[in-house]
């Protein structure tokens, strides 16, 4: 029997290098042979993901529940394509997932436990990475860019939401260090958690 794939999600508020890091963990890991395939949230090629993207550039409004709860839809209409790849032995980077979701809503004003809702029964992450970067160095990084939520203000309400959201089994990652130190720091987390799960790998879980 193959043995499933790994879950990895990788968060983080904007400009923390979350998909720099992504493309550098998915390059590293199928050159230790894992057979592995990056997934991005939202994935903005889908229908959702069109009103996403038009939202998201502010070429349309929606109601921020509304909004809300096409990201979810985002993720689920994606969830029978990823468990079946995971079954079938392949491991998953994921840039951004559930914990987005709920961040960025809740710090617009909307009530947590309501945010979180709608993402219930979704896949469970093996692993989540946060990469963890102050807003002072995040807007360091040559500014923030047009999109709707790349402010200031609302990226340290989404920071803090965040840390609601955390909880033991996340990994945190110093994102303020060089990329090739975070790319090291993430690869030698990975590597531990890895091993630690390859002898007790479970049943996919679903949250
Ligand atoms: N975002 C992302 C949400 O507000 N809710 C979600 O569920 C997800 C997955 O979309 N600023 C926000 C966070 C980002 C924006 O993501 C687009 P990216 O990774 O910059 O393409
Ligand atoms: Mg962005």
């Amino acid at each position: 029997m193959t043995q499933r794939g790994l879950l990895i999600v990788v968060e983080g508020c904007d400009r923390s290098g979350k998909s720099t890091q992504c493309d550098i963990l998915v390059n590293s890991l199928q050159q230790k042979g894992i057979d592995t395939e990056l997934v991005k949230f939202p994935d903005r090629t889908t229908q959702t993901g069109k009103m996403i993207d038009s939202y998201l550039q502010q070429k349309s409004e929606l109601d921020d529940h509304a909004i809300h709860l096409l990201f979810s839809a985002n993720r689920w209409e994606a969830m029978k394509t990823l468990s079946e790849k995971l079954n079938n032995g392949k491991t998953l980077v994921v840039d951004r997932y559930a914990f987005s979701g709920v961040a960025f809503s809740s710090a617009k004003g909307l009530d947590l436990e309501w945010c979180r809702n709608p993402d219930i029964g979704l896949l469970t992450p093996d692993i989540v990475l946060f990469l963890d970067l102050s807003i002072d160095d995040a807007e360091k990084r040559g500014g923030f860019g047009d999109e709707r939520y790349e402010k200031r203000e609302l990226q340290i309400k989404v920071r803090d939401q965040f840390m609601k959201l955390k909880d033991d089994s996340w990994k945190f990652i110093d994102a303020s260090q060089s990329k090739e130190n975070v790319e090291k720091e993430i690869w030698n987390t990975i590597d531990a958690t890895r091993n630690l799960l390859q002898d007790n790998i479970q049943e996919l879980q679903f949250n």
